[in-house]
């Protein structure tokens, strides 16, 4: 069972999409441990993107990232690293195909919604930097069998 971060990004918070992001996780069949809202501090947006520091987009990426609310959450699946960046669709979103999230939802490359970790290293680096261990439940999901 494989954990991954995936945050609602400010453009996402501010549309109301949270419900409809949420729900194609949960259709998805994967489990939600854990979520919460928080404005990240620069300190915590600075090191969730300290592969980019430098990049041109870099300054931008962390004002737009700290510019409000996100919705920080922990996801529990197998495999769910590389099938929740497929469900959440490419960065750019002129390669975003519909049926993804950004590809249904965003219209302009650094408004993309929604955050995905891109491997297992990054996913708990990640989630280290927005969660608590006790703020995460275990617990069974039942229709889980099911899928
Ligand atoms: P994320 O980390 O947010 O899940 O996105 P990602 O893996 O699909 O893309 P990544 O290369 O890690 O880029 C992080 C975020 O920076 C913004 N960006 N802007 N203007 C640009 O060319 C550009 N490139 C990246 C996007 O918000 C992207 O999600
Ligand atoms: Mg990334």
């Amino acid at each position: 069972m494989e954990r991954t971060f995936l945050m609602i990004k400010p453009d996402g918070v501010q549309r109301g999409l949270i419900g409809r992001i949420v729900s194609r996780l949960e259709d998805k069949g994967f489990k939600l441990v854990g979520g919460k809202f928080v404005t990240a501090t620069e300190e915590q947006a600075k090191r969730h993107y300290a592969e980019h520091e430098g990049k041109a987009f870099y300054d931008n990426l962390i004002s737009f990232i700290t510019s409000g609310p996100v919705f920080a959450m922990v996801w529990e699946g197998d495999d769910i690293i590389t099938i929740s960046r497929m469900v959440i669709g490419k960065t750019k979103v002129t390669e975003a195909q519909p049926g993804t999230i950004r590809g249904d939802f965003a219209n302009h490359t650094p408004l993309n919604l929604i955050h995905g970790s891109d491997s297992v290293e990054s996913a708990e680096r990640e989630i280290a930097n927005f969660f608590d261990e006790n703020e995460l439940s275990v617990y069974d999901k039942n229709i889980s069998a099911w899928i």
